[in-house]
């Protein structure tokens, strides 16, 4: 077991939620952060209400833990404004914080956004995407992100922060449309691919991309299986039932044309 105590940010949200349940058998003692109270608190689990804007709580949040696992931020496209304030800003501030109170290890929640112009590849002989393709950021989101990666790079260099940034594609219960069956990461293959970014040796600044196995997979996942992770899961079961409902990925629909999808012609907005 790995027996570390880890401050989980953003553990009101979806995937904050399911990894509540999920990391602790692995070991970790969870501390857990969001700027909305997180429900249901297991007795003797310490829970901080505080926004990324407020640098003393996030001081406090951080003192003695041993890793950070940092989801907290606008998960959608948003206003510049909002997405500088929870993801640029914020991100930063968690960073200062890890700085001055000396924990050695973060794993940055990145997203498939950061690189979502990139050309979905097409065809079974296309080669999956590397994950050292330069960022194409498909929306101010998706560049919030190329900024986070960016960031945790300065502070491994500068002041030997370790972070592994997981471009996470689609981690929910199932996947829901065609495109998630290529990018489709089930929750319990997060909790491994977590586990094993929290536990690798010398990692440096480490970008992966994070999916389950899926047949229809686009990206390279080797950056990931070199951490450790080996992925349990694959979307393909789900496939049938979906093309028959929505029907095959389309050459010819711009939707389909890129691997950030409907972010890159019409992005799901955050709601506030
Ligand atoms: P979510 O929107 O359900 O949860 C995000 C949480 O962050 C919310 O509970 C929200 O209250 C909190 N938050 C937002 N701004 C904050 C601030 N300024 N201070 C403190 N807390 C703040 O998103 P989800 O799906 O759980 O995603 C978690 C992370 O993983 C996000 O960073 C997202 O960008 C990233 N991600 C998620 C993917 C997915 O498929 N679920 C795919 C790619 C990336
Ligand atoms: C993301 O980055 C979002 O946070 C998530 O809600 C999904 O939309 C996911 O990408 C996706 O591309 O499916």
């Amino acid at each position: 077991p790995a027996d570390r105590t880890v401050l989980l940010t953003g553990a009101a949200g979806g995937l904050g939620t399911l990894m509540r349940d999920l990391l602790p058998p692995y070991g970790y003692t969870l501390r857990l952060l969001d700027r909305v109270p997180v429900p249901d608190v297991p007795d003797g689990t310490e829970a901080v209400t505080a926004d990324l804007a407020d640098r003393e709580a996030l001081r406090e949040a951080v003192r003695g833990v041993d890793a950070i696992v940092h989801l907290a931020g606008i998960s959608l496209e948003s206003t510049f404004e909002s997405i500088l304030d929870s993801n640029i800003r914020g991100t930063y501030h968690l960073y200062e914080a890890a700085r001055e109170e000396g924990v050695r290890r973060v794993v940055f929640a990145s997203s498939n956004h950061a690189v979502g112009f990139l050309p979905r590849p097409a065809g079974e002989d296309a080669p999956p995407l590397p994950v050292e393709a330069p960022h194409r950021p498909d929306t101010f989101y998706g560049l919030s992100k190329c900024f986070g990666e960016d960031l945790a790079s300065l502070y491994w260099d500068k002041h030997g922060i370790e972070t592994v940034s997981i471009r996470i594609g689609s981690c929910f219960p199932e996947p829901t449309t065609v495109r998630m069956l290529s990018l489709w990461l089930s929750p319990p293959d997060a909790a491994r691919l977590l586990h094993a970014a929290l536990t690798a040796e010398d990692v440096g600044h480490t970008v992966v991309y994070g999916s389950s196995a899926n047949t229809r997979l686009w990206w390279d996942l080797s950056s990931a299986r070199a951490l450790g992770y080996e992925p349990r899961d694959d979307s393909e079961p789900y496939a049938a039932k979906l093309v028959a409902e929505q029907g095959a990925l389309d050459p010819d629909n711009p939707d389909h044309a890129h691997l950030g999808g409907h972010f890159c012609t019409n992005p799901p907005r955050w709601p506030h």
